[in-house]
């Protein structure tokens, strides 16, 4: 399962671990542990003396019929019977965990609401991540959006800040949600395809939906193949309101950025992920966490005073436009911090319900039509999946206190008592609360108009931002988006959807229409019908987050070993790796115990060659040692290993005789490999051919440049992948 940073440094982080938020204490308050001292008993509290026969008619030698009226067997099997509740019609497969949050910059001039002015309060939240299309059992890597989702329990009640990983949506007004979903979701004459929009009818509804150009853009972007949950940004996606203690309004976007930078899987690694290790995404997180490596994301908002609303050549409250920064500077003011994972999947996880209703004071709606769509949605929802009464679930319930009328329904469990249950009431019990106690009050906004189906004429472009987000792409994302569009449409048997979507594509980018047809088929666009305008924008490419200073922590690296290793460099590499609290992952030829070149020290592997893949892992370290690195040579798999990170481009270490493994299996120029005593590094490989004391440097500051090969290597790690191994073509060997 997790791996483990190994011991002392583990045990300091679980004493961090120790922090508890009033949502914790609230929750401990369900719990159960059961223990050896503990006895089975039926649910209504009855002990039973076997777990393992259901009551018979039984003979010295003969087995008899079962008997209907045995209350415990029955119990088992009618609970098993409903243990399901439907999934997520959307975001069905996702992780949680809880964390905190806190501002360190109060936000007074544009709210009132305490969870974003007071600087010395810290929210407990619980955050799930999830994908967007895919059933409950589907792969975590797939080629989707990821949710993002958060329940803030704040004194004044639960604020639920419901967002995605890009900062955009397909569609403008609610209504056409179903429509969006029952096309991008498995066709319906044979549930195909899985968790993926690879298929005609996802692409066949975005022709017919030009206001879905441009979350396309960015779902065929690398964003939709995250590296993990912890390296993804956050978005609300649509146009909220603060309200502050002058009863002054503003438009607000909130946004989520990663303290460990914004990254990506590369395709071919998505994709075999899915099947090695579908649960990928969900143990990254579960891992980071266990290790005290906790995720951090600083909290930003963009404000729009009322006054500026209409200042902008798109309408602010279209959700198919994000505000580029260059008009509307991002302000980050907080942080939120995962700390601890989930005691139980289902009460948790699975149980927890968002409502983007769910706002405090504070903090208000605007009229985005789909946001209004969606405030009627979530809590509609959570009465299918849950029942009337979700909201007591323990995971759901605010920390602070709850009182009203609203009574009875399936599964109550609050006993209420007294004999009043409206008001107002004789004893004036429970009267609403003023606006000085912390009352909600909703912002008096003038409102006039006709009623009519229609949305207004700001809405109706929708090509602008999809170029810009295209253009603002780095070379290297440019060609990834033209192979995500190859692979999508490749799956699209109908001519007319291929076709239809690469003429529209012209209306991006001709180049990029010419690139995706070359690969798809169908008639390539000679002219464009919307020239490109050429801008672009900041905060687009991901290139622009590559964390905030370079880090290795909580990323995994391989060290490769067989009979024979360097004892010297794989102790020093592996003390090294786990200083830096990233994961040293020792593999094998199998999971018997390999010995060193100096015969007196040995290691079990934690995993073996063939059971854990290189797509698992973010780097690879190869010792020396000249039997260990002839019997890799020898070994097809321990072969691939190595071109298939590199394939990846990913950081590869090798010292003493790996240097010239590492170097028949992939392609680098000759001058650039290690020979000497000297650090080389070349693409993102480094080595280091004779070891010698000092030269292997102590990893303590991550830098380009430094001396030590430690230090090389760590560097190379921290920028997630070599994109020059891919633009010089050196990558082809996965
Ligand atoms: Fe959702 N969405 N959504 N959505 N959404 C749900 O609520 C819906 C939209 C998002 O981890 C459902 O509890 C409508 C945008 C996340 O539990 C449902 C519309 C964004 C999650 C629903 C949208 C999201 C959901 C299904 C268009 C990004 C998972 C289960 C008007 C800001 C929450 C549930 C979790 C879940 C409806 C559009 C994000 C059916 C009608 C835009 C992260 O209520």
């Amino acid at each position: 399962m997790a791996h483990l940073i190994p011991d002392a440094i583990h045990k300091a982080q679980q004493a961090v671990m120790g922090h508890k938020g009033d949502k914790i204490t609230d929750l401990q308050r369900e719990f159960k542990d059961p223990s050896p001292k503990d006895r089975l008993t039926t649910d209504y509290g009855v002990k039973q003396t076997t777990a393992d026969d259901w009551l018979k008619v039984v003979s010295e030698d003969r087995q008899g019929p079962m008997l209907l009226e045995d209350p415990f067997g029955r119990e088992r099997i009618h609970r098993f019977d409903h243990e399901r509740i439907p999934e997520r019609v959307v975001h069905a497969r996702g992780t949680g965990a809880f964390g905190k949050f806190r501002v360190f910059e109060s936000a007074e001039d544009v709210t009132c609401a305490p969870v974003l002015t007071d600087t010395s309060r810290e929210t407990p939240v619980f955050v799930r991540f999830s994908t967007v299309l895919g059933s409950r059992g589907s792969a975590d890597t797939v080629r989707d959006v990821r949710g993002f989702a958060i329940k803030f329990y704040t004194q004044e009640g639960n604020w639920d800040l419901v967002g995605n990983d890009i900062p955009i949506f397909f569609i403008q007004d609610a209504i056409k949600f179903p429509d969006l979903i029952h096309a991008a979701k498995p066709e319906p004459h044979n549930e195909v395809p899985q968790a993926q929009t690879a298929h005609n009818n996802h692409w066949d509804f975005i022709f017919n939906h030009p206001e879905a150009t441009a979350m396309s853009m960015w779902t065929m972007s690398d964003r939709a193949i995250p590296r993990s949950f912890r390296m993804i940004q956050g978005f609300g996606v649509n146009t909220f309101t603060l309200l502050n203690a002058r009863g002054e309004r503003s438009f607000v976007k909130f946004t989520w950025t990663p303290e460990l930078g914004v990254h990506s899987l590369v395709w071919d690694e998505a994709l075999k992920l899915a099947g090695q290790d579908p649960d990928f995404h969900r143990k990254d997180l579960m891992e980071a966490i266990s290790n005290g490596v906790f995720p951090k994301w600083k909290f930003g908002i963009q404000t729009i005073s009322e006054a500026d609303e209409h200042k902008f050549d798109f309408d602010i409250l279209d959700a198919t436009k994000f505000w580029p920064e260059e008009l509307v500077p991002i302000r980050y003011i907080g942080e939120l911090e995962l700390n601890r994972n989930v005691d139980e999947f289902f009460t948790q996880t699975e149980q927890i319900a968002f409502c983007t209703s769910h706002v405090v004071p504070g903090i208000g709606f605007s009229n985005d039509p789909l946001l209004q769509g969606r405030n009627f949605s979530y809590h509609d929802t959570q009465l299918s999946r849950l029942g009337t009464n979700w909201q007591e679930l323990p995971i759901n319930r605010p920390v602070c206190p709850v009182m009203n009328f609203n009574r009875d329904g399936a599964m109550r469990h609050t006993i209420t008592r007294g004999t009043v249950n409206y008001w107002p009431n004789r004893f004036e019990a429970c009267p609403p609360a003023t606006v000085e106690e912390g009352g909600y009050a909703e912002f008096a906004e003038k409102i006039a108009g006709i009623k009519a189906r229609v949305r207004s004429p700001k809405f109706k472009e929708h090509f602008n931002q999809a170029q810009l987000f295209y253009n603002s792409m780095s070379p290297v994302e440019k060609s990834h988006m033209v192979n995500a569009l190859g692979f999508e449409l490749d799956h699209c048997e109908d001519p007319v959807v291929y076709s239809r979507m690469v003429q529209r594509l012209a209306d991006i980018d001709l180049g990029l229409a010419q690139s995706v047809c070359a690969m798809v088929g169908g008639e390539a666009p000679k002219t464009s019908s919307r020239p490109n305008h050429g801008l672009t924008a900041k905060g687009l490419s991901q290139t622009e987050y590559p964390g905030e200073t370079p880090t290795i922590k909580s990323r995994r690296i391989a060290i490769l070993i067989a009979d024979g290793y360097d004892p010297v460099a794989f102790s020093a590499a592996y003390a090294a790796i786990s200083a830096a609290l990233a994961i040293p992952l020792v593999i094998g030829p199998n999971r018997n115990k390999v010995t060193a070149a100096d015969n007196t020290t040995s290691i079990q592997p934690h995993h073996h060659l063939e059971g854990f893949r290189s797509t698992m892992v973010d780097a690879l370290f190869i010792p020396g040692g000249a039997a260990s690195v002839q019997t890799l040579a020898k070994n097809g798999r321990a072969m691939h290993w190595i071109r298939e990170a590199f394939g990846h481009l990913k950081a590869i270490g090798a010292t003493g005789e790996a240097v010239q493994l590492v170097h028949g299996a992939v392609a680098l120029p000759e001058i650039a490999v290690s020979v000497d005593g000297d650090v080389r590094e070349s693409f993102g490989v480094v080595t280091l051919a004779q070891v010698r004391p000092g030269s292997f440097g102590e990893a303590v500051q991550i830098a380009k440049g430094t001396k030590g090969f430690m230090e090389e290597f760590f560097y190379a790690v921290a920028q997630h992948r070599n994109w020059d191994r891919e633009l010089q073509g050196l990558n082809v060997q996965v």
